[in-house]
């Protein structure tokens, strides 16, 4: 089977690889010529656990080529970027649709195409099918057409993508057969049959489900903040209940997808979907919690014990600015909100971040230099253990805000721990 891969990002490689090595002949293909020519000559541009070595042994097979154009194949997977529009959120298909004409000179009867981006509900039957029909294909009788989202997380891509249950959502019952074949290549999972618009609500609403329970949590945490109750020790308690699964709160929800998904849904029923703006509305709410929270901590702790404005030019210092624990990856990162919030009321910030090169950022130790309070707003293993004696030397206030509750608590008194549950 050759198949034939639109867009290697973080789903198209790894997805490319594994057909690889299952004994497929795979091109995958990209807009980008730098990520061409790095991948043709086994060069990575993302980071993911396993991948290299499964890139490697696909370009030593000679079954894995890079290009910039798609080729004639029996299988096309499109996994290009679905953002949101801008003027109301929902969902931009431009890439999907100039991915889909793309491969139009290069499809012939009897090929297989699954739409793998995030889409709205509906996009596969009102806006991709008609792109074919155009062509003069028939589908489900000589093109079959199906969506098939994926639902890994990034750090753990290639075993999920292995091993996790798929969704295969096809225009036409035939569309679905053919669609679960391709994956039954390499997929250990699960191979879930349906219609495409089922599918395409499916994996909105899978993230949407852990945005809502998210901003469930925040709400949590702003209630209890106020009335003195402490969240944490509540969500532990409340989660012992057989049925009850209250999320983590934090400084708001980044990534590609909990971020993004929730508005493709909203846009096409807004007067429907409350629950789900208002939960976006509360998770976007929290960097404004943050920085709010830390101005009542330096409040608290100054050593004039009056307003903020009369502890001289307090520095903030930021742990961590990605989305997610253990990645560099800062995209919709709350962090980077709250970063703009203390730069805008004229905050002195430091920067750091291990997992980030970035010229504007710096080392732990460069960063906590003088700071009258540090802020965690990214899990990354680094931040379980600070180096406290470290900190009681530099710092002028050695206080740390951990939003992500994963600082360990070293009973010093020297060094005020506080988190979300005592706020
Ligand atoms: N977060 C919280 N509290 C929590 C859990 C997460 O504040 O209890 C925050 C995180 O800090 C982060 C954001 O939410 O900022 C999203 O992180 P995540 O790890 O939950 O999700 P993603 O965006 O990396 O991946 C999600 C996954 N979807 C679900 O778990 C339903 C993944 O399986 C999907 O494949 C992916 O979206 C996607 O591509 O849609």
């Amino acid at each position: 089977m050759k198949v034939c891969i639109i867009g290697q990002g973080y789903i198209g490689l790894p997805t490319a690889v594994l057909f690889a090595d299952n004994g497929c002949e795979v091109v995958g293909v990209d807009i980008n010529p730098n990520i061409i020519s790095s991948l043709n000559s086994c060069e990575l541009h993302i980071e993911e656990p396993g991948l290299k070595e499964k890139l490697e042994l696909a370009i030593n097979n000679k079954r894995y080529s890079a290009s910039l154009n798609p080729q004639k194949s029996d299988v096309f997977i499109i996994t290009v970027p679905t953002p949101n529009n801008i003027e109301d959120l929902s969902c931009d298909l431009s890439y999907v649709i100039s991915a889909c004409e793309s491969i139009i000179p290069c499809l012939g009867k009897g090929n297989t195409v699954i739409i793998e981006s995030t889409i709205a509900p509906m996009s596969t039957n009102k806006i991709i099918k008609p792109i074919f029909e155009k062509a003069g294909f028939e589908i489900g009788k000589d093109l079959y057409l199906a969506h098939c989202p994926e639902r890994v997380l990034p750090g753990k891509i290639i075993e999920e993508l292995i091993n996790n249950d798929r969704i295969v959502g096809g225009i036409t019952l035939q569309c679905s057969n053919k669609a679960a074949e391709v994956y039954e290549t390499f997929v250990k999972g699960k191979i879930m049959k349906t219609e495409a618009k089922t599918a395409e609500m499916s994996k909105c609403m899978e993230n949407t489900f852990r945005d809502v329970n998210i901003a469930l949590a925040n709400e949590l945490t702003k209630i209890c903040s106020k009335i003195g109750v402490n969240t944490l020790d509540v969500i532990e308690l409340a989660n012992k209940h057989p049925r009850v699964n209250i999320h983590s709160p934090g400084p708001g929800v980044g990534g590609h997808c909990l971020a993004i998904d929730p508005y493709f849904i909203y846009s096409l029923a807004p007067d429907e979907a409350k629950m789900i703006k208002l939960a976006r509305n509360t998770n976007n709410s929290m960097p404004r919690f943050v920085v709010d929270k830390t101005k009542e901590i330096l409040k608290d702790n100054s050593t004039t014990n009056t307003n903020i404005k009369q502890i001289k030019n307090p520095k903030i210092a930021i742990l961590g600015v990605s989305y997610k624990g253990n990645t560099g990856d800062t995209r919709e990162s709350p962090a980077l909100t709250c970063i703009e919030l203390f730069k805008k009321e004229d905050f002195e910030i430091g920067i750091h971040d291990p997992h980030i090169n970035d010229e504007n950022y710096c080392s732990f130790e460069e960063c906590i230099e003088n700071a009258s309070i540090c802020i965690v707003l990214s899990d990354h293993e680094e931040f379980k253990n600070l180096d406290y004696d470290l900190m009681k030397e530099k710092m002028r206030n050695p206080i740390v805000f951990d939003t992500k509750n994963i600082v360990k608590n070293n009973n010093s008194k020297d060094l005020k721990i506080i988190n979300y549950g005592n706020l």
